[in-house]
């Protein structure tokens, strides 16, 4: 079984305009302690997202874990960690054939007959959500909740990771209704490095 941290940061493409700011980004997140971190990008095609990834593995130290979302190519090519996979993406066993059985594997699920399916699979985490309003994400599924995290966490022994809306101030509760890990996109943007430090304090 893997062991997650409490904050999965993601880091989403189009939140930055150029190679450097995205770099810089990154650079501070992982100063501020982030060691599990997912590239995601929806809008630049595959070669620029490989690209984008490779330049990410070169900065990172041994001690993070890289995450492709939507590509088990990418991730290979790339030399990721691993991949994370919606539920349009590849399935789990689909995704195995790429990755093998070693790298990590993620299925985001947003309601309970998702996150039965998800852990039936080999995927190494859940991820369940949005848990409260999102706005990184287009044409999101309606929030669940804490109920809703407290509901998943009846539903499978595998690590669970929460996405959606979460920020310093409620990752707390996020974490008591039973989630491992809180995967967070906007509330890491401004001053990453005091957010993600922020963060691992409240969490501790
Ligand atoms: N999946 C469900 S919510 C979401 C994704 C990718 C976006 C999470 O971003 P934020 O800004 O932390 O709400
Ligand atoms: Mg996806």
């Amino acid at each position: 079984m893997i062991i997650l941290p409490h904050l999965y940061a993601i880091v989403d493409a189009a939140c930055f305009e150029n190679k450097g700011t995205f770099l810089a980004y990154t650079e501070e997140l992982m100063a501020g302690g982030v060691t599990l971190l997912q590239y995601r990008n929806k809008s630049d095609n595959a070669r620029q997202m490989l690209g984008q990834a490779r330049e990410l593995k070169r900065q990172a130290g041994p001690r993070v874990k890289l995450i492709m979302n939507d590509r088990a190519d990418l991730c290979i090519a790339a030399e990721f960690d691993g991949v994370h996979l919606g539920q349009d993406d590849l399935s789990p066993k689909g995704a195995r054939r790429v990755i093998g059985d070693k790298l990590w594997l993620g299925v985001s699920t947003h309601n309970p007959d998702q996150l039965k399916a998800a852990d039936a699979t080999s995927t190494d985490y859940v991820a369940i959500g949005p848990v409260f309003p999102t706005t990184s994400k287009r044409n999101p599924d309606p929030a669940i909740g804490l109920e809703g995290v407290r509901k998943a966490r009846t539903l499978t022994r595998k690590p669970l990771v929460a996405i959606g809306g979460i920020t310093r101030s409620s990752c707390r509760s996020v974490i008591e209704a039973g989630a491992d890990s809180v995967a967070v996109i906007s509330d890491l943007l401004r001053d990453p490095r005091k957010s993600a430090e922020e963060f691992f304090r409240v969490l501790r």
